[in-house]
């Protein structure tokens, strides 16, 4: 159990803010950051805090659950259950990119963070998430 729970922080804590989990997710280095009063990418893209580290957002929860690979249950997912998919958010519209591959388009949005933020449903989703 305690050794269950230190992989879990040692993941929390190594895995998603490195450019080498980023780049096993269609435009992994390219995900915009919906806060609104802040400007530029979110590059821990698995976690509730832009720049990485701490504990996982939804989709980090489903990256880590699918052993760090973009599969295509996971881009059909909903991960933050903003009624957007996954490969729509991160542009894989067909959820055919494979690591390496340009991806199709451009992000339309975070795979992890409900958006719009301010819409009611996305306040108690995006509550461990924290604009910095
Ligand atoms: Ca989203």
């Amino acid at each position: 159990m305690l050794s269950g729970a230190l992989t879990v922080l040692f993941l929390s804590f190594s895995a998603f803010g490195l450019p080498g989990y980023r780049l096993k997710i269609p435009n992994g280095i390219n995900v915009p950051n919906p806060c609104t009063n802040v400007f530029g990418l979110w590059n821990g893209v698995g976690h509730n805090i832009a720049n990485g580290g701490g504990s996982l957002n939804p989709f980090g929860q489903d990256f880590m659950d699918a052993n760090f690979t973009w599969t295509q249950e996971l881009c059909g997912k909903d991960s933050d259950s903003d009624g957007k998919i996954n490969g729509l958010e991160l542009g894989d519209f067909n959820c055919s990119w494979f690591e390496g591959q340009p991806p199709m388009g451009d992000p339309t949005g975070h795979p992890g963070i409900c958006e719009p933020m301010d819409d009611p449903k996305c306040l108690e989703i995006n509550k461990d998430i924290t604009c910095l």
